[in-house]
């Protein structure tokens, strides 16, 4: 996928996720400090992160707390700037504000991650339009703070595709490239385990709307239940779902530990020939 500053992600690509939270489920606190967040943004694009995904505002699975858009940017901002110009891969910042979009925009991101899927704040699509940033449109039910009560499908591979064709004809009429659209099930969000492994068996349903897809299983409550809860079974576990993922038309993985899923992406590339993904 060329973005607007020209630059070019390769698929399948490894996201590293940069969270700067203090309630994240896996990481939160960790990289709350700037410093500590630049560096680890700069160690998962040594480990092979093909892009970097800065989030201020947990939308954790089990439950979030809406931050307010100053908190927000006051814990993206100075990491922000710390990257910008430095990172070799491109910065997508995960909000579902488009005042944290913009910051993020103005400061060298080029990938908007909205989990809302540009529900939420009714600025954010024009925002995209009018930037040329590449957006990722996330299905989910609900808000991120209640999304679990929603948790129930006749078919929710339908449910899911359904909507993310929609919401894709949304950001097109809205003058968003389709060129520059990725959707995302959402795994996890407004799902139990058994619909995460549906939708994962199903992607190959999801691939045939033609947008590159976006899976973020990485360190997920299912994970956790099916490959065992020490911290090695959750990374292998996760490096197991990207593998699998991407042998199924993933074009985009999600990942917390970029160095794993590297090495996952690659042995799924060569196992299923080099074209499984656009
Ligand atoms: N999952 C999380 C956050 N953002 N964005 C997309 N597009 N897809 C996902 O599956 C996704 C996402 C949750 O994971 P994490 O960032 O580790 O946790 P938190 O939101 O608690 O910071």
């Amino acid at each position: 996928m060329r973005l607007h500053d020209g630059r070019v992600v390769h698929f399948p690509a490894v996201m590293g996720v940069l969270n700067v939270t203090p309630d994240s489920f896996s990481d939160g606190g960790k990289y709350l400090k700037p410093d500590r967040a630049i560096a680890h943004a700069f160690e998962m694009q040594e480990n092979g992160a093909d892009i970097i995904d800065l989030g201020g505002e947990s939308v954790r699975p089990a439950g979030a707390r809406e931050v307010p858009v100053e908190e927000e940017l006051r814990r993206v901002l100075p990491v922000l700037r710390g990257l910008e110009g430095r990172l070799r891969v491109p910065l997508s910042i995960d909000t579902r504000k488009a005042e944290v979009a913009r910051a993020a925009l103005e400061h060298g991101a080029a990938i908007i991650n909205d989990v809302t899927a540009l529900s939420y704040d009714p600025q954010m699509a024009r925002l995209a339009a009018a930037s040329g940033s590449a957006v990722v449109l996330m299905h989910m039910r609900g808000s991120p703070e209640n999304h679990m009560r929603f948790a129930r499908y006749r078919d929710v591979v339908i449910a899911v595709t359904g909507y993310l064709a929609a919401r894709a004809k949304y950001a097109i009429r809205a003058g968003i490239p389709a060129s520059r659209i990725i959707l995302d099930p959402g795994i996890g969000f407004a799902k139990t385990a058994q619909h995460s492994l549906t939708i994962l068996n199903s992607l190959p349903v999801l691939c045939t709307l033609g947008y590159p897809v976006l899976v973020g299983t990485s360190r997920k409550s299912f994970i956790r239940r099916i490959a065992g809860d020490s911290p090695r079974e959750i990374e292998f576990g996760s490096a197991a779902a990207d593998a699998l993922a991407v042998a199924a038309g993933a074009a985009i993985v999600r990942v917390h530990d970029p160095g794993a899923a590297r090495a996952a992406v690659r042995m799924a590339v060569e196992m299923r020939g080099r074209n499984i993904t656009k």
